[in-house]
């Protein structure tokens, strides 16, 4: 019986939290910066130690790769270790080093596998830097050209391909080159449900919508003590407005529907002047299709009344705009048994947050392992899970694996 080395993985996921340390205790390696390189080197490195098949591609995905004895198509774990700007420890970097142990734990019993086995860190899954996020799974499922990618400009004013070849991360290998028999990623809920229900491994059936915009408000800036409200063009009130009306949407659509306005620059940003520009983002999500395009013509809506009403103009780039997926129901049930035989409480659920496994789907069997996260807390440097959790996901992760490997589930 083949058991992970929880030591070893909290280990690993200890040291890569020091990379990119904020000063609030949080993690900040916002993707192709420094930070980010130092990341990648610290896990290559690993991987590199451990013996595997390390490959880079285009748009900078990483590859390790430990070869099976019947030459099958690898099953994959993988995630990202790129973050928000102050981030937790464990968004995406519990799926990358949990895949790590899974593979190591093979290695250190002499088992060898049939299928290959892969662990992958995608690029800019985040997309806080550069949009649209799951930005490296995307065009590993042949969603978004490398061209369109490369010609990203970052909110910092980078361009991406620049960036990747600053930071050494433009491989060689074509995007997309590794199918994989199957796609298993490990990750925190970053939601308040399992916690809620006292519930310890979540199987993830599937992934709500995601509709990303960013929104330019031009109005005239002007004396904030001599304008006359009967004759301002202010950006900053018509943006206030927006904001509000996205909050009134959510709960106009109400259920599972959320929408945030996360990014909100006022230009000039001084106490005395009427704000003349507003560059603002509006993140709207759905589990169901349907709803997701309702919240977006209200939204749409919303913009052009409130154009007329304070005389601004309004103009909207699109940013990211996924569909929900649905995981394959093989996977997921392999892993509800492998939590059940481990003794392990599960649930299906919906995963409100994007991940790399909702573009991997495009292209094999795929599905997600979640385990609690403290207060739902995630995006903050309070994201926390207890171990005891850490190493339960760790365990079915490599039970469902094992499970994928030896059987006749796919
Ligand atoms: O936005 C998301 O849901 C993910 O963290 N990129
Ligand atoms: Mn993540
Ligand atoms: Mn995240």
């Amino acid at each position: 019986m083949l058991n992970i080395n929880f030591k070893r993985l909290n280990g690993r996921l200890q040291e890569l939290s020091e990379v990119g340390r904020t000063s609030e205790g949080g993690s900040r390696r916002l993707a192709l910066t420094d930070a980010d390189k130092a990341g990648r080197d610290l896990v290559q490195r690993w991987m590199i130690d451990l013996g595997l098949e390390v490959s880079i591609d285009k748009i900078g995905n990483i590859f390790a790769v430990l070869k099976g004895s019947a030459n099958k198509k690898p099953i994959m774990m993988g995630s990202h270790i790129d973050t928000v700007g102050n981030g937790g420890h464990l968004d995406g970097c519990l799926g990358v080093l949990g895949g790590l142990e899974v593979i190591e734990t093979y290695i250190e019993n002499g088992k060898i596998p049939e299928h290959d086995l892969a662990v992958a860190i995608f690029t800019n899954e985040e997309g806080a830097r550069f949009q649209p996020d799951m930005m490296g799974s995307l065009i590993h499922a042949h969603g978004l050209s490398l061209e369109d990618a490369y010609q990203t400009i970052s909110n910092d004013g980078k361009k991406l391909k620049e960036e990747l070849e600053r930071i050494g991360y433009l491989g060689d290998m074509e995007c997309g080159t590794i199918i994989p028999h199957a796609f298993i990623e490990l990750h925190i809920e970053q939601g308040p449900i399992l916690e809620k229900e006292n519930i310890k491994i979540g199987a993830v059936e599937n992934v709500q919508g995601i509709s990303w915009t960013s929104v330019t408000i031009k109005g005239q800036a002007n004396h904030a003590g001599t304008t006359p409200m009967s004759m301002r063009c202010d950006a900053g009130y018509a943006a206030a407005l927006l904001t509000v009306r996205v909050r009134q949407i959510a709960e106009e659509i109400g259920g599972v529907h959320v929408g945030t306005v996360g990014v909100i620059n006022p230009k000039p940003n001084l106490i005395n002047v009427v704000a003349g520009d507003v560059k603002l983002t509006v993140d709207l999500r759905n589990v169901d299709e349907e709803k997701l395009k309702q919240s977006e013509k209200l939204f749409e809506d919303a913009l052009s009344d409130i154009a007329e009403l304070e005389g601004v103009e309004i103009s909207t780039e699109t940013l990211a705009r996924f569909e929900p997926v649905k995981f394959d129901d093989r996977v997921a049930c392999v892993i509800t048994q492998a939590a059940n035989e481990l003794g392990l409480s599960n649930k299906r659920m919906n995963s409100g947050a994007g991940h790399d496994a909702q573009m991997m789907a495009r292209i094999c069997p795929t599905a997600m392992i979640f385990v609690p996260s403290r207060d739902g807390i995630s995006h903050n440097p309070k994201e926390h899970t207890d171990e005891h959790y850490l190493k339960s996901g760790a365990e079915v992760l490599l039970k469902t694996v094992q499970k994928i490997d030896g059987g006749t589930v796919l």
